[in-house]
This record gives C-alpha cells, sequence and structure tokens, in this order.
C-alpha cells in the first residue's frame, strides 16, 4: 500500500553481519506528514478524483516510497504484548497433523504478494494459523500494532504475544524455529536484527539483516547443501527484487485491467462481507484510478520495458529455466524449497488477472504452478471460517 503519511527518519548506520548478529536497538521519532486523522478524514469523505490526487495507493502490490517506509513503525523492534492484542479473526487454517502447537495470527490483506508469500510458506509446511483481513483505508485490524504495513504475524509465546514482521524475515524465523525446535522464538529474532543504514546513494535504508539466511550450525551440513542454501537464497532475493516489481505495471496496464484487477481483489478478499461498502467502492474504483497512475512511476524506476508484459515473461523465463537445469519439479527437487515458496506466493497474488492468464499462454509456468498447486493442496490445512459477517 503506498500512503503520503510516510516516516522520517533520524540518522543512524550500522550494518551487521550473519556472524555477528546482534539485536540492536536504536531510537528514531515517524513523524507523519499529515497527521493520521487528517489523512483518514480526506480518505472517508474523498471522492475518487480526491483520492487520486491525495495519492491513496489503493491496493498496490508495492510500494513506492520504499526508502522512507518505517520497518518497526513507532514501536518497538518485534514488539511484545504480555496481553493479547485485540483482533478478530476472519478464518483459520486447521491441520490435523500439526502437533507443532505454534499459535499463529497472520494480519494481511488477501491479494499482497508479502502475504501470499506467507501464506504459501505456511501452507506448505502445513502450519495451523488465523488469518486476520485488514481493511485497505483504516487498517483498523493493526491499530494495536506500531508497525504499519502487513504481513504481520502474531505467535503465542511464553508470557505474551510476540510480534512478527516482514515476509522474508517472518519465512526465516519460523524456518529457523521449526529446523531447530531447541531455540525459542524470541531468541531466534535477536539473529534478524532490524537494521538501518545509509546506501551508496546516500539514502536511509531499513532492512532486517540476515532475513535471508535460515539460523543453524554451519558445521553440521555438507557442502552440497551449503551450495543449495546459497541458490535459494538466491532466489529469494530475486523474487523480492525483481519479480515482485514485475506485477504492478502488469496488473493496472490498462485502466480496465487494473479495475479489473481491483475487482478480483475485493472478491477474493472478501471485502464486501468483511467492510462497509463505502470502503469497498473506495478501494475498488479509487485504488485502481490511483494504482494506474502510480504504476507508470513503477514502471520507470524498476526499469520495466515498454511493452510491460515482455518483462513479467522475462522473469517467468529466467525463473524456470532455473528450474528446468535441475531436472526435478521445483528448484527444491520434489519438495518446494523457500525459493519456490517465494516465487509462487508473490505470482498467487496476481492469479486471478488478465496478466496472470497472458503469463500462462506464453511462458511454460504454469507446469511448475500447478505442481506447487497440487503440493500445497497435500500440505495445506482446512479454512474454518470464524467471523459471521452478516
Ligand atoms: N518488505 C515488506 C513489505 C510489506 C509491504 O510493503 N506491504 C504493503 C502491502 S503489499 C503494505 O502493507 N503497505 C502499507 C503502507 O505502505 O502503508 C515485506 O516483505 O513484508
Amino acid at each position: 500500500m503506498w500512503r503520503l503519511n510516510f516516516t522520517i527518519f533520524r540518522k543512524g548506520i550500522f550494518t551487521s553481519g550473519i556472524e555477528n548478529a546482534k539485536l540492536k536497538k536504536f531510537s528514531y521519532s515517524t513523524k507523519p506528514r499529515f497527521s493520521k486523522s487528517a489523512t483518514k478524514i480526506t480518505l472517508v469523505s474523498a471522492s475518487v478524483g480526491v483520492l487520486i490526487g491525495v495519492g491513496y495507493g489503493g491496493y498496490t502490490h508495492y510500494k513506492v516510497n520504499v526508502r522512507k517506509s518505517s520497518v518497526a513503525g513507532n514501536s518497538d523492534e518485534y514488539a511484545f504484548f504480555a496481553e493479547q492484542p485485540q483482533y478478530k479473526a476472519h478464518y483459520k487454517v486447521i491441520n490435523d497433523t500439526d502437533t507443532r502447537n505454534l499459535q499463529l495470527i497472520l494480519f494481511q490483506y488477501r491479494t499482497c504478494p508479502f502475504c501470499c508469500k506467507v501464506r504459501t510458506y505456511l501452507d506448505a509446511k502445513g502450519i495451523n494459523y488465523e488469518v486476520v483481513e485488514v481493511d485497505a483505508v483504516l487498517r483498523q485490524a493493526i491499530k494495536w500494532s506500531g508497525y504499519k504495513k502487513v504481513p504481520i504475524v502474531l505467535a503465542k509465546v511464553e508470557g505474551g504475544y510476540q510480534q512478527l514482521l516482514d515476509s522474508t524475515a517472518i519465512i526465516s524465523i519460523l524456518e529457523t524455529y521449526l529446523r531447530d525446535k531447541s531455540l525459542q522464538l524470541r531468541e531466534i529474532i535477536k539473529y534478524y536484527p532490524i537494521t538501518r543504514y545509509q546506501n551508496d546513494t546516500g539514502n536511509e535504508v531499513t532492512d532486517i539483516t540476515n532475513k535471508y539466511f535460515i539460523m543453524h550450525n554451519a558445521h553440521s551440513i555438507s557442502s552440497k547443501e551449503k551450495e543449495d542454501e546459497q541458490e535459494e537464497r538466491r532466489w529469494r532475493q530475486w523474487a523480492d527484487r525483481v519479480l515482485v516489481h514485475t506485477l504492478s505495471p502488469n496488473v493496472y496496464r490498462t485502466t480496465s485491467e487494473a479495475l479489473d484487477t481491483f475487482k478480483w481483489f475485493e472478491k477474493v478478499g472478501g471485502w464486501r462481507e468483511s467492510f462497509p461498502s463505502w470502503e469497498c467502492a473506495l478501494m475498488v474504483y479509487g485504488g485502481a484510478a490511483a494504482m494506474w497512475i502510480i504504476s507508470k512511476r513503477l514502471k520507470k524506476r524498476h526499469h520495466i520495458k515498454d511493452d510491460e508484459r515482455e518483462s513479467l515473461y522475462d522473469a517467468a523465463k529466467e525463473w524456470m529455466k532455473a528450474v528446468d537445469s535441475k531436472g526435478t519439479t521445483f528448484l527444491g527437487g520434489d519438495h518446494p524449497n523457500l525459493a519456490d515458496i517465494s516465487v509462487f506466493g508473490i505470482l498467487c497474488s496476481i492469479e486471478g488477472c488478465q496478466a496472470f492468464q497472458d503469463l500462462r499462454k506464453n511462458t511454460n509456468i504454469g507446469r511448475w504452478f500447478d505442481s506447487m498447486k497440487y503440493s500445497l493442496e497435500r500440505t495445506k490445512g482446512t479454512n474454518t471460517a470464524l467471523v459471521d459477517h452478516a
């Protein structure tokens, strides 16, 4: 979601490597350029035209303001709550064979690529979890959190609830936990400090150190396993840095495509069942109009080709070349690895869009995509609706 009230950081530069990962705390202020209430009033009362004017980004696939956005929000990093934050889960995914007793709540936008990535991970691992659908305008469901983006995962741990954030970090933290039960989630997050530094062009960047790494004893794995891990990391990065940027310019390519995309979001996100109709209309029409405009900027920023589809197809071909070179169903072999999960999750977020149908027709990604779906059907639990939306 792209919004205008972005964060202003104090300076503070450091980097930290995997070997000496420590939880680093630092203070900073978040100062909205427009006050939250003013933004809300604008959103509530604005017409679609005004919406475009104030730059409400609707249900975007990628943030425009990446350099000024906050990873942590104004609360402590990886906030811990002694009391359960107020939330109302929309549905639960229950896998009877899951005995790991991880009690997770996923706060999501149904078709946000980062949320899709986390959901794909949870489903691939057959983990039980609850889902809270967040409304994209007021974001009431995450009011309790200092972090203003989704996905957020709340994990019930001893003495309270641990907040996890950033799709890639969430996956790495949970994967580390599943592989080494001797570590508690609260210990594991110390290996994934939220960091802030200046990049080569002097811009402040926030990120989570080590987020592509799974923590384990490096001596306990063979060199072949190390190579596989490196490859997996490389493709996870590629999914976040290349693939995801091809989405917006494609699904919001024309005004009618943008509108169709938002109508699909509304349908699969169950917006009509969950949110007031004025908010749905605002999200669909305002979002489509705004994203059609914004996607042109994103196209330039990420060097997407004039014919946007070409960039999407190129990405898919690059990925399929890597998968095919393995001679196995997935990059991870007979089972999907974290790279398969990331790429699939991101593509899932556009599954109902024309761009995805075109992608299927023009590349051979359909075969791998369908195998992923089939594999997930076998590992995923069953959805149970929890909220009576009547
Ligand atoms: N790096 C983050 C990105 C999350 C993100 O940008 N989420 C968008 C939704 S697609 C969001 O919540 N944006 C809200 C905002 O920027 O205000 C991740 O991987 O989780």
